[in-house]
């Protein structure tokens, strides 16, 4: 059997599914000729380094931001990722914040868990309110979609316009002034990094919520804490930090502001589908010589 460094468990299902095809090594070695990693852990060039063997580098997850793609790419590996499988998952997950953040459920939840019955502070409708995409691949659109359904109006910015129904606003600072909530669903990595500063959440302002299930490296954190902090910016929904599993302690105290452990894909579903094109993409790349899903 073909020797696969797997890095990181992933999902609990992952391990038996790919001990059915491969040798599962725990270790990273000489002989190993594919890598399972998980999003979050990627894989370095130095992890790189000590398989000098390797030819494909399988993610779990659809994000690669945190596998080193150039040296990936001046070793001549493949790296494959598992898109669409997660999309609707994310995207049930980007409006559960949405209407979370909107109706603040986490803390008339704690109200009534700590023995009270009341409404700790109003929140808001989002049926008519303008709802901005910061991004709009295939999660973009199926955040968009069920927004609408919820009767809000759908804009987005993205580097081109897409083939979609929504309106393009070409200037970020432009879609957060016309947004009531900001929803961030682009890739992280360089070209992203820092893209909602000081100045986009000031736009968004003191009634804006902003949603982000994309990765904490897209918004400037520092400038976010403060803008919450100081009711600059009207509430968030977070599933994404920038330095994981490190939360800003501000945070916790804020009842404007909703909290989860990057679960944007933690669903029976979506993880299992994950682990199969996972195991998918090995199988294909050793005997096809192509995975299935190739980043
Ligand atoms: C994580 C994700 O990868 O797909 C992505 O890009 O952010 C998530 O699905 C997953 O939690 C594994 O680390």
């Amino acid at each position: 059997m073909i020797p696969i460094y797997l890095a990181s468990d992933c999902t609990p299902v992952l391990p038996g599914l790919l001990a059915q095809e491969f040798e599962v090594v725990r270790e990273p070695g000489p002989w190993i000729r594919g890598m399972v990693t998980s999003g979050s852990l990627g894989a370095s060039a130095q992890v790189m380094e000590q398989l000098p063997d390797l030819e494909i580098i399988a993610n779990f997850g659809v994000g690669v931001d945190r596998v080193d793609l150039e040296a990936a790419r001046a070793r001549g590996l493949v790296v494959a990722n598992t898109p669409d499988v997660l999309t609707e998952s994310v995207a049930e997950l980007a409006l559960g914040l949405l209407l979370s953040a909107a109706r603040r459920l986490p803390a008339a939840e704690r109200t009534l868990r700590s023995g009270g019955w009341s409404v700790p502070s109003l929140g808001t409708q989002i049926y008519g309110k303008s709802c901005g995409l910061v991004g709009m691949g295939r999660i973009g659109s199926a955040i968009a979609r069920r927004a609408e359904a919820f009767g809000m109006e759908i804009a987005y910015f993205a580097r081109h316009p897409r083939e979609v129904g929504y309106r393009y606003i070409p200037d970020l600072l432009e879609l957060a002034r016309q947004s009531d909530f900001l929803v961030l669903i682009v890739p992280g990595g360089p070209e992203t990094d820092g893209l909602v500063t000081a100045e986009v959440l000031e736009a968004l302002g003191p009634t804006g919520i902003l949603i982000n299930v994309a990765r904490g490296s897209v918004v400037d954190e520092a400038a976010l804490v403060s803008a919450l902090v100081e009711g600059r910016l009207g509430g968030a929904g977070l599933d994404v930090f920038a330095r994981e599993p490190e939360v800003p302690r501000e945070l916790l105290a804020l009842d404007q502001v909703v909290l989860t452990p990057h679960i944007g894909s933690a669903t029976q579903e979506a993880r299992r589908a994950m682990a199969e094109l996972c195991v998918a993409n090995l199988r294909s790349f050793f005997t096809t010589g192509k995975a299935r899903t190739p980043f």
